[in-house]
């Protein structure tokens, strides 16, 4: 396709899914990379231009698997992540935190650290992360979380100033309060009535939908052109512990 490959990590279910039907539709061969083989078939039954991978960022050979199938990668959108626990720092589990870090942080480096020869092939290539508003301030009860997205952020300002000179654009979007499936769910650890508190009479959360468009849009762009980062919060969220509720 025009737009060559792009490959989603998370790509199973919310923003991951969805930038990947999204990328899907602006014509590049997308790579939905995943765990859970059976959600990423029914993504790939969606679009000629989808192909399921399975791909555990936490494991290196399964990563090294996925690197060795691709010689030639337009975009990567590190989107693999998500929160576990809302716990205090005084009674946090630090199991929780490493799994968060497994991802939301070494995913990245994983992934990309295998990627970036494929990235730099050909027309060049764009390593988006996708971030959070906890990457760049936090709130109580969200150290883990907020700690590794920080370091998700860090490592993509040390990736821009380590790579200035070469064909790869690095960017993060950074969004605020999106209604997923999953997000929240896992957070409080499969309680359904707490995760629909989160967003209790909040008018219009974002929908992945709305972060695949910043994601297609920062992509898109020309290829001099780098979004270094966009933060996306619904109208109704002024700050994490700030939202309009009706
Ligand atoms: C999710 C946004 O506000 O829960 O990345 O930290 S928030």
């Amino acid at each position: 396709m025009a737009n060559g490959t792009a490959v989603v990590t998370g790509a199973s279910s919310g923003i991951g899914a969805a930038t990947a039907r999204r990328l899907a539709a602006e014509g590049y061969d997308v790579v939905a990379a995943a765990r859970r083989r059976d959600r990423l078939d029914e993504l790939a039954a969606s679009a000629p231009n989808i192909t399921a991978v399975t791909l555990d960022v936490t494991d290196p050979e399964s990563v090294a698997a996925l690197a060795a199938s691709l010689d030639d990668v337009a975009v990567l959108v590190n989107n693999a992540g998500g929160a576990i626990g809302v716990e205090p720092i005084e009674r946090a589990d630090p199991a929780d935190w490493q799994a968060m870090f497994d991802t939301n942080v070494l995913g990245v480096l994983r992934v990309t650290q295998a990627l970036l020869p494929a990235l730099e092939n050909g027309a060049g290539g764009h390593v988006v992360v996708t971030g959070s508003i906890a990457g760049h301030l936090v709130y109580e009860g969200g150290a883990g979380y907020t700690a590794a997205k920080h370091g998700a952020a860090a490592l993509v300002e040390t990736l821009r100033l380590e790579l200035n000179g070469r064909p790869v654009r690095v960017s993060e979007v950074a969004p605020g309060m999106v209604h997923t499936e999953e997000f929240s769910l896992v957070r409080l650890r499969g309680d359904r009535a707490a995760a629909a508190k989160v967003y209790a009479g909040v008018e219009h959360p974002l929908t992945a939908d709305d972060i695949a468009d910043t994601i297609a849009f920062v992509v898109t762009r020309p290829a001099h052109v780098n979004i270094d980062l966009l933060v996306v919060k619904p109208l109704a969220q002024a700050a994490p512990h700030k939202v309009a509720r009706g």
